[in-house]
């Protein structure tokens, strides 16, 4: 059961987040701010609890919350942006972090993660060595897992920002799985769902208490995750994607 949730507001600098395709159009701040709202009642629908911190104009991405810590059980791992624009925003939660948490790790240099890369099935969390996420970064959390009892293993990847560009955990054995995902080995033991490349984004998607949370306009997507047993809730998210924030990114979830 989830029971809290913590967002930040996008300031108008969002449209300077990184973007993989800087050719294509902006996100338009008043969508996205309408956006934002419309997340918070979606997650506020599935039970949880939602903190919303003010919007932080000297960092572009700090909406994207997911990535600069890693909630668990047990303790949170506060991250370490492994892209120059986003290094210091892990700082800026942990003041949210700490009214919810005795327990805070710290990834320390020359360790880089970020939460997107980081996808937790029960007591093991996936982590994905990506461009923002390296080995010792890795080793770092897999060592304080350890020591509060959970696991932790490395994950491949070369093509996707996040692991979890490609990869939402749907609880009972169910993975909803995208592109350099879809062979992988290290889930072979999972259900899969399977997401067509042209609807790529829908891949992220979170599984919150009763619900699936999902991006709006992936019709085939929503119709197999629905097929496969479980409820889906919409929210449009079309402003972030601009910038290549998923569902998941906009929020820490425990
Ligand atoms: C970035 O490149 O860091 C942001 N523009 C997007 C972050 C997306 N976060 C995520 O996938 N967890």
């Amino acid at each position: 059961m989830f029971e809290n949730a913590i967002v930040r507001k996008p300031g108008h600098s969002l449209v300077n987040g990184i973007t993989s395709t800087p050719k294509l159009e902006k996100p338009n701040y008043e969508i996205a701010l309408k956006q934002h709202d419309t997340y918070i009642e979606a997650l506020e629908f599935c039970g949880v609890k939602v903190a919303i911190l003010q919007a932080d104009e000297r960092f572009p991405d700090s909406c994207f919350v997911e990535d600069v810590a890693v909630c668990t059980k047990k303790f949170a791992m506060i991250a370490r942006p492994g892209t120059t624009s986003r290094k210091g925003e892990e700082k800026e939660i942990i003041g949210a972090i700490k009214k919810y948490y005795n327990n805070l790790e710290y990834i320390k240099e020359p360790g880089t993660l970020e939460g997107g890369d980081i996808m937790m099935v029960k007591d093991h969390f996936y982590i994905g060595l990506s461009r923002r996420t390296n080995r010792e970064g890795a080793k770092q959390l897999i060592k304080a897992l350890e020591k509060y009892g959970m696991t932790g293993s490395i994950v491949k990847m070369s093509e996707m920002l996040h692991l979890k560009s490609g990869l939402a955990y749907l609880e009972d054995n169910m993975l909803l799985v995208a592109g350099e995902f879809i062979n992988n080995i290290e889930f072979k033991k999972f259900n899969k769902i399977v997401v067509d490349e042209d609807e790529i984004y829908s891949a992220n998607c979170i599984r919150l208490n009763d619900y699936v949370l999902m991006p709006a306009g992936y019709s085939k997507t929503k119709g197999r995750i629905e097929k496969a047993g479980y409820k889906t809730i919409v929210t449009d998210t079309s402003e972030y994607r601009k910038i290549n924030g998923g569902l998941s990114c906009l929020s820490l979830r425990f």
